[in-house]
């Protein structure tokens, strides 16, 4: 099911992944390009975060890591994944709004200054 589409660019299948509100969550998406020209994907946002920003997991010697990603492009009729172990949104500072079983809204930004936005469903840890 399509979240919600602008542009021809649009947000499929949504979650947040809420542990407790002392530690910050996780958004996975996948984002779908179906226009004629590539997208960059520059920050997202969120009223039930106190910030969001881009990351990628990524294994170094056995050990998790995250790194900031500053933008991401989407080619043309591409799509992009944000999944767990991979590339995802980190929300710090879950609001109260933050609830298992709740969703929330994330507004993804794009650097030809659209925005598309798509409620996300809360769920717990082990994505249930
Ligand atoms: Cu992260």
């Amino acid at each position: 099911m399509l979240a919600h589409a602008e542009g021809g660019v649009s947000i499929d299948k949504p979650w947040m992944r809420f542990i407790i509100p002392a530690t910050p969550a996780a958004g996975y998406f996948t984002l779908k390009n179906d226009s004629d020209s590539a997208v960059e994907l520059t920050s997202a946002s969120s009223t039930a975060c106190g910030m969001v920003m881009l990351h990628q997991t990524k294994e170094v010697n056995g050990v998790e890591h995250m790194l900031m990603v500053k933008s991401l492009k989407v080619p043309a009729h591409g799509t992009f994944s944000f999944e767990p172990g991979g590339y995802h949104l980190m929300c710090m500072q879950p609001q109260s709004s933050m609830q298992v079983g709740a969703s929330v809204p994330v507004t993804l930004k794009f650097a030809d200054g659209k925005t598309l936005t798509a409620q996300f469903p809360v769920k717990g840890p082990g994505g249930k």
